[in-house]
């Protein structure tokens, strides 16, 4: 497909990912008139985004670190194809000061932050002093490298058990441990620096109080790099395991509207402090006793973007691509609102029964929700193998309500609709997210999975030969049903959707 010259900045955009998210970007791209450029490695031949863009570039192994984390290949199909753009989606490149730095030398336009953006949230020290400086309020703790566990068990004492080392050059929950009592300060803190070295090349660890049972609110920002930013609220994505995200909702159910303000008042601060350009996340913890702190800045657009889109009625890749094209920021402050509810399930490729272990293979068959609110992001379809070699993420499904309990509601009914048959994944989880008293009144924190779910109490998964069996006497139950000979649903209730977990408890009298 020929790309119009239109005088902007740039008529083409490489897209520097994969999955449902370069599928969700393409997307956003084509309904701009740009023009669209996929890359993809040796497992991705077929995949989603391949098949969806104008044009795809073949850029190595299916290894990430040989393929979609090599810039220079990134670089070499921009140039081959004439993109005048790159987009980094989210993993992969997108927070690599470096890669954003030699974009934009080579003359290209990254569609993103500054490598100095990137640079300062990515190191927490140089974070913490940055927003302190700022006038953002984060963990009480301290802004400088500790070496010497006398030195942090001061501070400790200064600022009271329990509280957290973290690595400076950490995130996402990787090199941070908790430290209860003096005893335990020396070797934690020569553990993590040990980690935080071997893990990052950067032992720089720091001290800060820890918050039991917090929640996890961000903030959505877009900044234009000359120090304007507005916010589009919040999301809560405090459903996690092991600092894996699995569902999110905006707003947040903790925030009072008090509250909402002073947070998203804080997250645009941050952005402003460092001229950010873009789309960002400012992500706080809120305490129980509802004081909240800034944790770090996430400088790409997020996986979870789609339910800050759904209240808020934007397109944040549309305002990425507007903003570096250097037409400001598309939306005003004024203007902006949440409206509704919206709910995000992520469906990983994933056995609940087996502590979550991933799971490949063929996508043999699958049955989209849809209705009123219903959103899909897909990153693959039926035929598609399922790769070992990339996050187990298949697809996001994002609810819209008018609120929180309609939007619950509604979720029940579209995940019942879902079917997805192949590799093994955490739909059912989902459903029995859905059901939990602590998510249905919101009080649910980041120890929500921990505390609340319990794989022995999950129904294995089936073997191929159990499967065939079941769906031979589904079939033959649906049949009688029609027949009249069997009216009782409580047999099968295949009208319910959720036929596979139904029909196996009336095989097996389970519950
Ligand atoms: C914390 C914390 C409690 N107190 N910092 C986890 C990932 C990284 N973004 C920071 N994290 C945390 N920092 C203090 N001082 C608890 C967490 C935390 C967490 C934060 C957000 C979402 C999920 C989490 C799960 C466990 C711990």
């Amino acid at each position: 497909m020929a790309t119009r010259k239109t005088g902007r900045k740039f008529d083409k955009v490489l897209v520097a990912n994969r999955g449902e998210i370069a599928v969700r970007i393409i997307q956003g791209l084509r309904e701009m008139g740009l023009g669209t450029v996929a890359v993809y490695s040796e497992v991705d031949r077929t995949a989603l985004h391949v098949l969806m863009a104008d044009e795809a570039v073949f850029i190595g192994p299916s290894p990430a670190a040989e393929s979609y984390l090599v810039g220079d290949k990134i670089l070499a199909a921009a140039r081959e194809t004439g993109a005048g753009a790159i987009h980094p989606g989210y993993g992969f490149l997108s927070e690599n000061g470096p890669f954003s730095r030699q974009v934009e030398e080579a003359g290209l336009v990254f569609i993103g932050p500054t490598a100095e953006s990137m640079e300062v949230m990515g190191d927490k020290l140089a974070s913490r002093r940055k927003m302190r400086s700022s006038g953002v309020t984060v963990v009480p703790g301290t802004d400088e490298a500790v070496t010497d566990p006398e030195v942090a068990i001061g501070i400790a004492e200064g600022i009271g058990y329990p509280v957290l080392l973290k690595a400076s050059a950490g995130g996402g929950g990787k090199g941070m441990r908790i430290v209860r009592k003096s005893g335990d300060m020396a070797s934690a803190l020569r553990q993590t620096m040990g980690e935080a070295g071997s893990a990052f090349g950067n032992d720089a660890i720091f001290v800060e109080k820890y918050i039991e049972n917090p929640k996890h609110i961000e903030v959505q920002v877009l900044g234009d790099g000359q120090g304007n930013a507005i916010h589009l609220f919040e999301r809560e994505c405090s459903v996690q395991r092991r600092h894996q995200k699995v569902i999110e909702e905006s707003p947040s159910p903790s925030l009072t509207p008090e509250l909402r303000e002073k947070i998203c008042a804080a997250a645009v601060q941050t952005a402003a402090a460092i001229d950010y350009r873009g789309a960002g996340t400012v992500e706080f913890i809120l305490a129980p006793n509802g004081e909240f702190y800034f944790l770090e800045m996430n400088t790409r657009l997020q996986v979870e973007h789609p339910v800050t889109e759904m209240v808020t009625g934007t397109d944040l890749v549309h305002a990425m691509v507007k903003i570096a094209l250097g037409e400001g920021i598309c939306y005003r402050q004024e203007d902006l609102r949440q409206q509704g509810w919206a709910l995000e399930f992520r469906l990983y490729a994933e056995d609940p029964s087996r502590n979550f272990a991933p799971s490949i293979g063929r996508i043999e068959s699958m049955t989209i929700p849809q209705g009123p609110g219903v959103r899909l992001d897909l990153g693959v379809y039926e035929g598609f193998d399922v790769p070992i070699h990339y996050d187990p993420m298949l697809a996001k499904l994002i609810v819209w309500g008018e609120d929180r309990e309609q939007a619950i509601a509604r979720s029940r009914r579209v995940l019942g609709e879902f079917t997805l048959h192949g590799p093994v994944h955490n739909l059912p989880f989902h459903q029995w997210a859905l059901e939990q008293p602590a998510f249905i009144d919101g009080s649910y924190t980041t120890h929500f999975v921990e505390d609340e779910f319990d794989p022995a109490d999950w129904l294995p998964e089936l073997d191929a030969g159990q499967a065939e069996a079941l769906v031979a006497a589904t079939a033959l139950f649906e049949a009688l049903r029609r027949s009249g000979q069997a009216t009782e649903e409580k047999n099968v209730d295949c009208a319910a959707g959720n036929w596979r977990r139904n029909a196996l408890r009336s095989m097996t009298g389970n519950k």
